[in-house]
């Protein structure tokens, strides 16, 4: 095993982005629950991600999503992140949720609406000038339900040249975050629907391009770790949407369906050299019938725990056993990693950071459930269906 100190010196250095829009209500196509308490402005969820770091130590930026996180003046907005000891992260676009997208945005067939989604983009590029933020997150929910609705070489044209003009936008030290995901809202043909074609795009566009990988947007049963591991290997790793899920995109918390899985990521991510700030680890993920602060305190010590396991591994042991062509005795180094139980280590980790050693506990006693309950009337909806 590796040393537990090391293994807790690596652990201080890991932060973990929250968005927005896990702090508002959502729900699914069926019905939005709506919670007591929930935010009703950007500054209200960034006063409750505040919460969120305040007893995990390693959440000190929020991913915010446009336009569900509008305000009139970004730099303010990041200014009152300051003020709470935040800062502002990934900038997401949104070019799904108007009726001009119906067919499509940066690929849809009329060239006015594809300048319109683009218009989008590069706003956001402005709003990342503004809030300091390095990552553009994009995420296009453009494709087709019928075959020979469109053509899917020319939406791939479209795609590259509007991928090509944002990308022209960016700043020194910004990047642009390529999503792919592989159905939904699309049912025929997504015009990026998987990590090649992500990878496709960005190789062509630059070094300031890279994919991220949501762990939801695959089929079932796709290795995903073998995905990390070949864009670690590429260079091409931008970051993760976290989350985790049982059918499709079910945005549960991440390491909740299949902890195995995420120890498994993120032992490729430290295999892979990818444990530094070039690898974003983000939440995406919507709680829809739990208590959302708890729920995203919840999915950060997720993450750490799977961390932390991954971190365990006895590196040398098991390219000893591999290169032996032990099979079993490899299998066996990193299953003694996935079965340590690592939860006293993260807490000391946190006692030896000053906090509490167990975050849902000082949450749960802080009485910030309470205060929003009482203090915040008609909170708003995350942004689905709003
Ligand atoms: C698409 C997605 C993408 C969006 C978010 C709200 O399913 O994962 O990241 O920005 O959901
Ligand atoms: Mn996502
Ligand atoms: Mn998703």
């Amino acid at each position: 095993m590796t040393a537990p100190s090391a293994v807790k010196a690596a652990l201080t250095t890991q932060s973990i982005e929250t968005p927005s829009w896990a702090y508002g209500n959502s729900g699914t196509r069926f019905k939005v629950f709506a919670q007591q308490g929930v935010p009703r402005t950007p500054q209200e969820k960034l006063q409750d991600a505040a919460q969120v770091h305040r007893y995990t130590g390693v959440a000190p930026t929020v991913a915010l999503h446009i336009p569900w996180d509008t305000v009139d003046d970004y730099a303010d907005l990041a200014a009152y992140a300051g003020d709470l000891g935040l800062r502002l992260g990934a900038i997401n676009a949104n070019v799904f949720q108007d009726d001009d997208y119906k067919l499509g945005s940066v690929t849809h067939p009329d060239a006015a609406v594809r300048r319109k989604a683009l218009d989008h983009l590069l706003t956001c590029v402005d709003i990342m000038d503004a809030t300091g933020s390095r990552d553009l997150k994009l995420w296009f929910s453009d494709g087709t339900n019928y075959p020979g609705q469109d053509d899917i070489r020319a939406r791939q044209d479209r795609l590259a040249e509007a991928l090509a003009a944002v990308y022209e936008r960016l700043g020194e030290d910004q990047r642009m975050l390529l999503e792919y995901k592989l159905f939904e809202p699309a049912f025929y043909t997504t015009d990026v629907p998987d990590w090649g074609t992500a990878y496709a795009h960005c190789l062509k566009l630059g070094e300031k391009a890279q994919v991220v990988v949501d762990t939801g947007h695959h089929a079932p049963g796709t290795n995903i770790e073998f995905i990390v591991a070949l864009l670690l290997r590429e260079g091409k790793l931008g970051g993760f949407d976290f989350n985790s899920r049982f059918y499709a995109d079910d945005d549960l918390m991440v390491g909740a369906a299949d902890p195995f899985q995420l120890f498994r990521i993120m032992y490729e991510v430290v295999r892979g050299g990818g444990f530094t700030s070039e690898v974003a680890f983000m939440l995406d993920q919507c709680h829809n019938i739990e208590p959302k602060i708890p729920a995203i305190i919840r999915s950060v010590m997720n993450v750490q725990e799977a961390t932390a396991k991954a971190l365990l591994v006895d590196r040398d042991a098991l390219a000893a056993a591999q290169s032996a062509g032990d099979v079993l005795g490899a299998n066996a180094v990193l299953m003694d990693a996935f079965n340590t139980d690592v939860r006293p280590l993260l807490a000391e980790v946190r006692q030896e950071a000053g906090l509490d050693a167990d975050p849902m506990g000082a949450y749960a006693r802080s009485g910030w459930a309470e205060r929003i309950v009482t203090d915040r009337q008609g909170g708003q909806q995350a942004g689905w269906g709003a």
